[in-house]
């Protein structure tokens, strides 16, 4: 066995899921409708056009809330993990799981976000799954919000453009820290809060016909900057609650390379990477970038930031940075570049890299290099808390051999292994997910990402039973060896 894979010592190995990819339950024990409720599966999605994907609008929510089936909204029925948790967990307890990333989803505590008190049955079923990770020794890291808003704030506020949301995440924040005190450690505030820009309803609950400046663009940026003061006001809170708290956010890691090393590709890349890096700079700085500021006044757009905000902005910074790394991308000056479908976005396409069945480009290399550079950059503990492999899996013979997916980890572990080694403070990586769920992109079921293979299709056929992949076993033997069997 090679020693020297062996990661630090108390490493966070683990999965990440997400309440409204899981659940299901989505009418049930007082649960109010979510933006996620309303994501309808297409069949015909093209995969090169998100944009219409994620369109939305008043109308075709009205059309939603009307259809009380879940035949074509594969997040009301999740995998039925609100039923099926106790399974799932000890399955994950199997695996040797330290750490499972979940979230709460909001519309069970609070159906229509406005309530003074709680929904008892939303805040009892977590407990009882925080109970039973405690009881098989998995730590919780918690998202508070993870693509799940209250679809009632969506329609009467739309969504975070109104400042008034603050108020209410802050009152089930507060739920939250105050509830499940005993069981968690690990905040998340809210889940890839740069996406805003690439699917503004999911994220935000934002509807671009209830727009009423006429600049959506506007209307993003000011609703970001609502998330993003309340982001540093629940950091408050957890910390009042109890000082032992460690709050966290949550970025996209889009690594982006220049196609060629022509000056404009060149030039095209940095401003790529310095819009990446705007939204941790706000939440682990506690300040708006200058050059950013600059930028979007020249684009017209102009915030409602006031010096209370900016003073909260800057003393309730977070403890530590997490991020998501599926793919990278290139960026090139030339209009007719190839592109490629990645993580919500359209990229250019890089002639090195191989890319998963839905087009996302494989890049282990990648991954060191944004740990390098967001830990240069801001020199807090991280955790790379969404990473993995959608694809299509197949039954044969009753078994399920995935060598890609064992593939695409080992070769993703040896990287972070490196950074490790080279000083990157990495202390908890959750792989995305460790059991096949609903995609949040396409809203399919096909497309898996899991260790543990769930018996369900696109439209919702099947036994919902689970079972084990080969790539099980393989993890399973890279936590219990804490890496060294890499
Ligand atoms: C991230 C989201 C996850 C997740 C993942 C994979 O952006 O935080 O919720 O689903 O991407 O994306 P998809 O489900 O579209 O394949």
């Amino acid at each position: 066995m090679n020693k020297t894979n062996e990661f630090p010592k108390d490493f966070l190995w683990g999965g990440a899921i997400a309440a409204n990819q899981v659940e299901g339950g989505w009418n049930l024990d007082g649960k109010g409708l979510s933006v996620a409720d309303i994501a309808s599966y297409k069949p015909n999605i093209d995969n090169k056009d998100y944009a219409a994907h994620m369109e939305i609008s008043t109308s075709k929510i009205e059309e939603a809330i009307a259809d009380k089936s879940d035949k074509w909204y594969p997040k009301r029925r999740g995998i039925d993990f609100y039923h099926r948790y106790k399974e799932d967990l000890a399955m994950f307890a199997e695996l040797g799981f330290k750490t499972l990333r979940l979230s709460i989803a909001w519309s069970r505590l609070f159906p229509t976000g406005e309530e003074e008190k709680p929904n008892e049955a939303g805040v009892e079923f977590y407990r009882n799954v925080f109970k039973e990770m405690n009881r098989l020794g998995i730590k919780p890291i918690v998202t508070l919000s993870h693509y799940e808003m209250p679809l009632s704030l969506s329609l009467k506020y739309n969504g975070w453009v109104e400042r008034r949301v603050i108020d209410d995440f802050v009152r089930f924040s507060t739920v939250c820290f105050k509830e499940y005190d005993q069981y968690v450690d690990y905040w998340l505030t809210f889940n890839e809060i740069d996406s805003i820009h690439r699917h503004p309803f999911t994220t935000a609950g934002i509807i671009p016909d209830k727009c009423t400046t006429g600049k959506e663009e506007q209307e993003v940026y000011q609703a970001l900057h609502h998330q993003f003061v309340a982001s540093a006001l629940v950091t408050k809170v957890a910390h009042e609650v109890n000082a032992k708290n460690q709050v966290g956010c949550m970025l996209t890691k889009l690594m982006t390379y220049p196609l060629t090393c022509a000056p404009l590709d060149v030039e095209l890349t940095l401003n790529k990477n310095l819009e990446n890096h705007f939204y941790t700079d706000v939440q682990v700085k506690g300040e708006y970038p200058r050059m950013i500021e600059i930028n979007l006044e020249n684009r017209g757009i102009h915030l409602d930031i006031s010096d209370e905000d900016r003073r909260i902005l800057k003393e309730n910074t977070v403890d530590f940075l997490t991020f998501s790394y599926y793919m990278s991308m290139a960026e090139s000056g030339d209009p007719e570049a190839e592109r490629t479908p990645g993580n919500t976005v359209l990229g250019v396409k890089n002639p090195y890299l191989p890319s998963t069945d839905w087009g996302w480009q494989i890049d282990p290399k990648g991954l060191k290099i944004s740990m390098i550079e967001l830990y240069d950059r801001y020199r807090i503990p991280m955790m790379i808390v969404e990473n993995g492999m959608g694809s299509v899996d197949r039954i044969e013979n009753g078994e399920i051999h995935d060598p890609y997916r064992v593939e695409y980890f080992k070769e993703h572990f040896k990287q972070m292994k490196e950074a490790i080694d080279e000083g990157v403070d990495l202390i908890g990586y959750t792989s995305w997910a460790p059991i096949d769920l609903v995609s949040a992109g396409t809203s399919q079921m096909s497309k898996r990402y899991g260790f543990i293979y769930v018996d369900a299709d696109d439209e919702g056929n099947g036994t919902y039973n689970r079972m084990k992949k080969d790539s099980f076993d393989w993890y399973q033997k890279v936590i219990a060896t804490n890496g060294a069997s890499l």
